[in-house]
């Protein structure tokens, strides 16, 4: 078991990537595990509160912590020695079974005619136009052509902040000056890819707050823009969220998820928090994919979500049935 001042090695592949996101959520939460444990000869009820108690402080979330408890309790009941790691083992197994209502399926075929629109949403800072460039080169590899639509028209270093992701990714960039109407940037971007034959363009958009009805107006325009201009448009609404914002972060997009359409999720900066098991939380609540998880601010940092890695990685040593 890794341990607090193991530095992190480099890993590839998906597993290796959750391992290394997920590696401080890990240590809080089988450190306590295993200190709750530590001289206990018997599973009171006691330990089974405090155990609570340390999923609520990775965001699970009350209810899904207490969900979790209620079956380590009655798994716990078919045990002869229980220890810790029959109980990361009971609650590894509660885990997957949320997370496997979240993963996200097979990929979106192509939608004829024109260009796959996908619009990215979320507030302020949360990682969107991050996430569109590491997605922008994911897509590229996969062997599609990508144009990005610069519609944070909001701040003027927006745009320019897009199109150096852009540069980076190899898509092209199509922009306004600032303070322009959203819409008809996105008017522009699907002209283009309709001309060019782009096979898919991803939309930017200005960080908002759900409860500020002029800008969730102005994303329903967005979105009836690329209906109009492409049959079927936007097929793909991905609200970003932020993984350091925790239980916070989960009220906004139960909203969003509420009112903008929201197909997927991409869970960015899962890197940056020891409160990873907001992961579950957001599975259980939201009922939307989680499509895509951050792991970095680096290009190659965007893995498709999965929950069989994400559970090994956050209990490395369990086996999973
Ligand atoms: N550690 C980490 N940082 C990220 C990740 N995604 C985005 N960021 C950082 O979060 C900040 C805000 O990102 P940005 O894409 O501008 O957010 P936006 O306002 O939603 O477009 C930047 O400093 C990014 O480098 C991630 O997965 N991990
Ligand atoms: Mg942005």
């Amino acid at each position: 078991m890794q341990t607090l001042f193991e530095t992190p090695t480099k890993q590839s592949g998906l597993f290796g990537r959750f391992k290394q996101a997920v590696s401080k959520t890990r240590v809080a939460l089988t450190g306590q595990i295993g200190d709750i444990f530590k001289g206990q000869a018997e599973i009171s009820p006691d330990l089974l509160e405090d155990l609570e108690m340390t999923l609520i402080e990775a965001d699970l979330g009350v209810q899904t912590a207490n969900e979790i408890i209620d079956d380590v309790r009655s798994g716990l009941a078919r045990e002869d020695q229980p220890d810790a790691i029959v109980i990361q083992g009971l609650i590894a197994d509660r885990m997957l079974d949320i997370l496997r209502l979240a993963e996200s399926g097979s990929p979106q075929e192509t939608v004829l005619p024109g260009p796959e629109v996908i619009l990215t949403v979320g507030v302020n800072g949360v990682g969107k136009t991050t996430t569109i460039g590491k997605l922008g080169q994911r897509l590229r590899a996969d062997g599609r052509s990508v144009l990005l639509c610069a519609g944070d028209t909001f701040r003027a270093a927006a745009a320019e902040q897009l199109e150096i992701w852009g540069e980076r990714a190899g898509c092209p960039v199509i922009r306004q000056q600032a303070g322009s109407d959203p819409s008809a940037v996105l008017y522009d971007a699907l002209e283009a890819a309709k001309a060019r034959n782009f096979d898919t363009v991803i939309v930017d958009t200005a960080g908002r707050l759900h409860n500020k009805a002029g800008l969730m107006a102005e994303l329903k325009k967005i979105r009836r823009t690329a209906g109009r201009l492409v049959p079927g448009a936007p097929h793909q609404v991905l609200l970003v969220m932020d993984a350091v914002t925790g239980q916070n972060g989960l009220e906004q997009a139960r909203q969003f998820t509420a009112t903008a359409g929201v197909t997927g999720l991409v869970l960015a900066k899962l890197d940056g928090t020891a409160k990873g098991g907001i992961v579950v939380a957001i599975a259980r609540e939201l009922g939307v994919p989680i499509r895509w998880v951050g792991v970095g601010e680096r290009i190659d940092d965007l893995v498709s979500f999965d929950a069989d890695s994400f559970v090994r990685s956050l209990f490395e040593t369990r086996e999973l049935q």
